[in-house]
């Protein structure tokens, strides 16, 4: 197969509630579609999902453009690619870079898997039709509010409940949830908001019963993460540091995790995530599917990718409308039960909306190669 050209649609959507974290404050996503074609006009999609601030990652949407489009795309010409997993290997020379590459990457897997007139699903072994599903939360100061968000997302049939917290908005909110959830499958994510100073306060979590504590420290800290592990019962959950599966192994020789939150694009694409798949099936260690805020098309593709059944921790996949009033993709995700079905068309399994392109998208053409 060749790459013969490359398109994208710039789009923005407000969220439907804005969203805190410990390092800020979301309205609505940027994204950008990536339209990858062969040669006789089969087309994959892709998402660029990084945030407009680098305040999760270093990646912005603006330099995931720039290396898309300046050091990625030309490595593709002239390219015959018989499997998705030559791209990695193709892109290994820049540095770096994981969500430009994962857009492109994921897209020659969708692009893939609809030349050979199957879903990405039927390339992973064990897979299931429904997923069942959970809700991350932002900070909320106001506990009444966030007790009757966390009733109403419960009464949808969500399964599992992640908080976000930070120094401050942390301990009252746990209060709260375990005063009235007592058996709500609860965990949390700090996005680097402590260091090990805080140790002992840290240590007051134990007695809350989370599934587990997401990314407490740095984004590139496996030290503290480990002394912390030691001294904690409550499983660590690595996102932040995880950009490879050799993260995963140094993770667990080190001791820094029990978990791992597995997003597709901050590890570079579905290769190298079926590598920490993998890892993690050896070696115990409890692997789930994070989100960055997806899109239709990116939300296809996390639910293509947790139908492997080793994805039985309801991860930070929701229905559409959890977070978008309308979307890029012509039939939204639903909640059925507290799962989500996996699509069944080929390669993702969603089709663009060309109404709502028309309507939210920037066009550009990228490249065309002859
Ligand atoms: O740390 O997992 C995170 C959203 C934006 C940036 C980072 C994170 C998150 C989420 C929400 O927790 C995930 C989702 O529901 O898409
Ligand atoms: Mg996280």
């Amino acid at each position: 197969m060749k790459i013969c050209q490359i398109e994208t649609y710039r789009v923005r959507l407000p969220l439907r509630t804005p969203f805190e974290t410990s390092y800020g404050y979301l309205t609505e996503k940027a994204f950008d579609l990536i339209l990858v074609s062969d040669e006789f006009g089969n087309q994959g999609i892709g998402e660029l999902v990084p945030f407009e601030q680098p305040d999760y990652l270093e990646e912005t949407i603006e330099t995931a453009r720039i290396i898309l489009s300046k050091h990625l795309c030309p490595l593709l010409k002239n390219q015959i690619i018989n499997h998705p997993k030559e791209i990695a290997p193709l892109f290994a020379g820049v540095r770096g870079n994981q969500m430009a590459k994962a857009s492109i990457e994921t897209a020659i897997w969708d692009l893939y898997a609809k030349r050979n007139n199957k879903s990405v699903k039927d390339y992973f072994k064990e897979t299931r039709a429904e997923i069942p599903v959970g809700v991350s939360l932002g900070i909320q100061t106001d506990l009444s509010m966030l007790r009757q968000q966390i009733s109403a997302f419960l009464e949808q049939g969500y399964q599992r409940v992640k908080l976000k917290i930070r120094p401050g908005a942390d301990i009252e909110p746990l209060e709260m949830i375990r005063t009235y959830f007592p058996d709500l499958i609860l965990m949390v994510d700090a996005n680097s908001a402590y260091t090990l100073a805080d140790l002992d306060h840290l240590r007051r979590f134990d007695q809350y019963r989370l599934a587990m504590i997401e990314q407490p420290f740095a984004i590139n800290d496996f030290i503290d993460h480990a002394i912390l592990q030691k001294e904690l019962q409550t499983a660590i959950c690595l996102d932040e540091n995880i950009r490879s599966v050799k993260d995963c192994e140094l993770a667990f020789a080190l001791g820094s995790c029990r978990s791992i939150n597995l997003k597709i694009p901050r590890v570079g694409g579905i290769s190298e995530a079926l590598k920490i798949v993998r890892f993690c099936e050896e070696n115990d260690l409890l692997v789930w599917l994070g989100g960055m805020f997806e899109s239709g098309v990116g939300r296809a593709l996390n639910l293509q990718f947790a139908s492997q059944k080793i994805f039985n921790f309801p991860g930070d996949l929701s229905a559409s409308d959890r977070y978008y009033y309308e979307d890029v993709i012509t039939t939204p995700f639903e909640l059925e039960k507290g799962r989500m079905t996996v699509p069944n068309g080929l390669g993702i399994g969603v089709t663009l909306s060309k109404e709502m392109l028309a309507k939210l998208g920037e066009y550009e053409l990228l490249y065309e190669f002859k």
